[in-house]
């Protein structure tokens, strides 16, 4: 790698945080783990291919939204700012906003350390005009810049409707935390999924290749090899369903026998039917984002949509 306008800054969390979630995750009735878990090497390809998937319309929903809305968005938010994009891993939506946005810095941060750091080094040979400080940090816990970034005006990048990963109370705390952030004069560029027929919504979870299964059964392998844990992967099935009720799809995964898994010297017993809830994904209407984003100090600037009103991508300021 030979780029000289790229930086990395390594905050990853520690093999003690990822096993203190594990246990008192497991240790919940019912059980549950933090899907930021998800996203090993491993996890973050197979993430990769869902995104291509024909079920999971989101990612290519609004990256046509953002396309056709490029130059309107640069025009909103003007040029020379400090772009941040906190999950940017892979780095794929914001090539989208580049050219119109001319961003002064770009600092990708992701808990995905190799993957991050593998498109931050090719986005900075495709930008050699761009700086970018590529952080390795879990953002749901860290959300603070690296040291000694340029001043200018803050923009906040959370494309793919990751927000929607979060309980709403949590949600809200996320984006006051953005809007500290960003600070004022700052704006968030964010995407979110939108309310829709549940047929539509679970077969998006649940697709017919099986990836999403094995997306979400890699958590155990990934617990298994960092944390010496021993769940048999056979005693597990993927399941998704959408809780109209909430608005959002549960992930779970169900154990299919009645079985005993080891993680770090505790034993964890399990009957066959009892679950994991590994996920959800809540989806919203574009109003009732709006209100949300509100509590947490933004104010609504402008709302695009499809034709389809599957996704919106949405522009918010900080409230002054
Ligand atoms: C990253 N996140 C927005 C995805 C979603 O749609 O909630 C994660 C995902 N889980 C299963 N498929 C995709």
């Amino acid at each position: 790698m030979n780029a000289h306008n790229i930086q990395f800054h390594d905050l990853h969390p520690t093999r003690n945080e990822f096993l203190d979630d594990v246990l008192a995750g497991l240790s919940r009735q019912p059980a549950s783990i933090p899907p930021k878990y998800f996203y090993d090497e491993r996890g973050s390809k197979l993430f990769d291919l869902i995104t291509r998937l024909p079920e999971y319309y989101p990612t290519r929903t609004e990256t046509a939204i953002l396309k056709a809305n490029a130059q309107d968005i640069a025009t909103h938010v003007g040029t020379g700012s400090l772009l941040v994009e906190p999950g940017g891993g892979s780095c794929e939506k914001v090539h989208i906003l580049l050219e119109g946005l001319r961003p002064c810095v770009y600092v990708p941060m992701d808990i995905s350390r190799d993957h991050l750091r593998l498109a931050a080094e090719e986005l900075a040979i495709e930008y050699p005009w761009l700086e970018i400080h590529a952080a390795c940090t879990d953002f749901t816990r860290h959300m603070s810049l690296p040291a000694a970034l340029p001043e200018g005006k803050h923009v906040a990048f959370f494309p793919g409707s990751s927000i929607g990963n979060f309980d709403p109370g949590d949600a809200v705390e996320f984006l006051r935390a953005i809007a500290g952030l960003v600070g004022r004069g700052g704006y968030l560029l964010i995407g979110v999924d939108l309310k829709k027929d549940k047929a539509i919504l679970e077969a998006a979870y649940d697709d017919s290749a099986g990836v999403t299964a094995r997306f979400n059964l890699n958590l155990l392998v990934h617990i298994n090899r960092e944390l010496g844990a021993d769940f048999v992967l056979d005693n597990w099935s993927h399941k998704a369903l959408y809780d109209e009720q909430r608005g959002r799809i549960e992930m779970h995964l169900v154990s299919t026998t009645e079985q005993t898994v080891n993680v770090a010297g505790q034993t964890f017993r399990f009957a066959a039917g009892e679950s994991i809830h590994t996920e959800n994904s809540y989806k919203y209407s574009a109003d009732e984002f709006i209100q949300l984003a509100e509590q947490a100090g933004f104010i609504s600037d402008k709302v695009w949509l499809d034709a389809n009103h599957l996704f919106s991508v949405q522009l918010f300021t900080v409230k002054s």
